[in-house]
């Protein structure tokens, strides 16, 4: 590799590189080339960032700050994020290979959370409660827990940190971020903001490196009060298992294998495109993605030809440009993972509508690309409808009426999202509520906000990422007792 970038840790308002003195090369997923390093952490330095976190929230500014000062942090820090979101899109497309439309989209849109939360920050609210004791007063305090460690995937580096990280810090938490080892380059990046806006040193520290080399180092620390992660399912389970022992707070996004729903009755133009948004945007890379288009039977034929022509029609490119609609996988791994589920649903008797391998054009052939693929006539007991490929991999399963079609979205590990397409009101109630998911779009889908709680039902996660209710996975809950009265009571019995 030719002068790669570099790019430097934040530790304890320090630029660090690491004890190891290793750096990993990280990969532009469009050219196949190496094109930045960052540091290769190991246990020292997990244990320094841990440390510093600690400090921080224990003592010096941090804890002193009024939460209206935090507030004012954190919308500092989303202007800055606005003034920079081209900047910051630029890396992540070199970095994740996603479109630089969608991530210039997700950086414009990003300080949003910055700014809900630091409204929220001095809205944290205690009670006073009723009491059933004479002459007490009692009253409840909203706390932070303390160290948050954010593990985050390479799917949407910045945004699935954002949903940590401002929350978290709304709360008054300190924060070691571990980005994911293929994709660490913008979180580093946002650093110099964080500084930038003024975060006293040690309240938001990074770690780079191996996933199984410093993960479980920092989620097994005893500093270390809340693990939030998103990731695998494999990978969230360890985390979670290991988590227990240390008995700490944790919050986990763990993807899916989401049902989008077409009823007879639907506007089919609109259902066809939002099939497409479902699975094609960002290469399917999400965890939201509509992997299992479930579509009644009177229309099946019709929405599977229709998806699968304006599907034929997607240009795959260099995710820089504005007219690349499909780019490339952002893993060489993640890239043979999707192929190897190809040849799974091949296997398992699915028909190959379209697709099915990599894309032939001399121009894409260094990329990590698969062409939009599309799989008929899938039986949802099918490997390629239970499991999650998290790529350009569509299943189109059909169904014959509403019973049946709720039993096959529910019939899942999975429960993060579902799309129903109809135009009656009523059914759209009825299987919304039947639906075993934690985000349901009617007439829409892949869409999302830092106002509207989101996280999995089932297997898909525990606890809520963005909302007003967000903020409670990152406080704990702390009663104050005042006696009140002149005298004290019997010493040798409960109050
Ligand atoms: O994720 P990992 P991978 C799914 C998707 C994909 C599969 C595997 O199906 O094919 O997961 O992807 C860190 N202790 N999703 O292997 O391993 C790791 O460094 C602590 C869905 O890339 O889950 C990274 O920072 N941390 C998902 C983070 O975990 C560990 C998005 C996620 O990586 C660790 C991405 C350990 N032992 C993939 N091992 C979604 N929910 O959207 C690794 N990590």
């Amino acid at each position: 590799m030719s002068n790669p970038e570099r790019f430097q840790n934040l530790v304890d308002g320090q630029y660090r590189t690491s004890s190891t003195g290793r750096w990993l090369a990280t990969a532009n997923p469009f050219t196949g080339a190496e094109w930045a390093e960052v540091p290769q952490c190991g246990a020292e330095d997990a244990a320094l960032a841990i440390e510093a976190a600690h400090r921080a929230f224990s003592s010096g500014p941090w804890p002193k700050l009024s939460a209206t000062s935090r507030g004012k942090l954190l919308r500092r820090l989303g202007d800055l994020i606005a003034r920079d979101a081209e900047k910051l899109a630029a890396i992540e497309v070199r970095d994740n290979g996603k479109l630089y439309a969608e991530m210039l989209g997700q950086l414009r849109y990003l300080p949003e959370w910055f700014y809900y939360f630091g409204g929220l920050a001095d809205k944290i609210e205690g009670g006073v409660l009723p009491s059933d004791k004479p002459q007490i007063f009692s009253y409840t305090k909203r706390e932070p827990l303390g160290v948050v460690v954010a593990i985050t995937p390479w799917n949407s580096p910045l945004m699935l940190l954002t949903w940590k990280l401002a929350p978290a810090l709304a709360a008054g938490n300190t924060v070691v971020i571990k980005p994911s080892e293929f994709t660490s380059c913008s979180t580093l990046a946002l650093m110099a903001l964080v500084k930038e806006a003024g975060f006293p040193d040690g309240v938001v520290n990074t770690v780079t490196g191996f996933g199984h080399e410093v993960g479980p180092i920092l989620v097994s620390h005893p500093l270390v009060a809340k693990v939030a992660f998103t990731g695998g399912d494999a990978t969230g389970a360890a985390v979670y298992a290991q988590a227990a022992k240390h008995i700490k707070h944790v919050t986990l996004e763990l993807g899916g294998k989401s049902p989008n729903i077409v009823f007879a009755d639907a506007n089919i133009e609109h259902a066809v495109k939002g099939a497409i948004s479902g699975i094609f945007a960002a290469s399917g890379q999400t965890c939201i993605a509509g992997s299992r288009l479930l579509v009644q039977r009177s229309v099946y034929q019709e929405v599977s030809e229709k998806v699968v022509d304006l599907a034929r029609t997607a240009k795959l490119g260099d995710p820089m440009l504005e007219s690349t609609q499909v780019g490339p996988i952002t893993t060489q791994p993640q890239r043979d993972k999707v192929l190897q589920y190809i040849d799974v649903a091949r296997e398992g008797g699915a028909e190959c509508l379209l697709g099915g391998k990599r894309p032939e054009a001399a121009e894409l052939a260094n990329g990590w690309f698969v062409e939009p693929t599309i799989f008929g006539d899938v039986n949802n007991q099918m490997r390629i409808a239970r499991e999650e490929v998290f790529g350009p991999v569509l299943s189109i399963i059909p169904f014959d009426d509403e019973d049946e079609a709720i039993s096959i979205a529910n019939d899942t590990p999975y429960g993060l999202a579902a799309g129903i397409w109809t135009s009656d009101i009523r059914r759209a109630f009825r299987v919304t509520d039947q639906v075993r998911a934690g985000t349901v779009w009617v007439n829409t889908y892949r869409a999302v906000s830092f106002m509207a709680p989101f996280g999995g039902y089932k297997q898909s996660g525990i606890g809520r990422e963005n909302g007003q209710v967000a903020i409670e996975d990152y406080l704990q809950t702390k009663s104050v007792w005042v006696n009140l009265a002149e005298d004290v009571p019997n010493p040798f019995v409960l109050r």
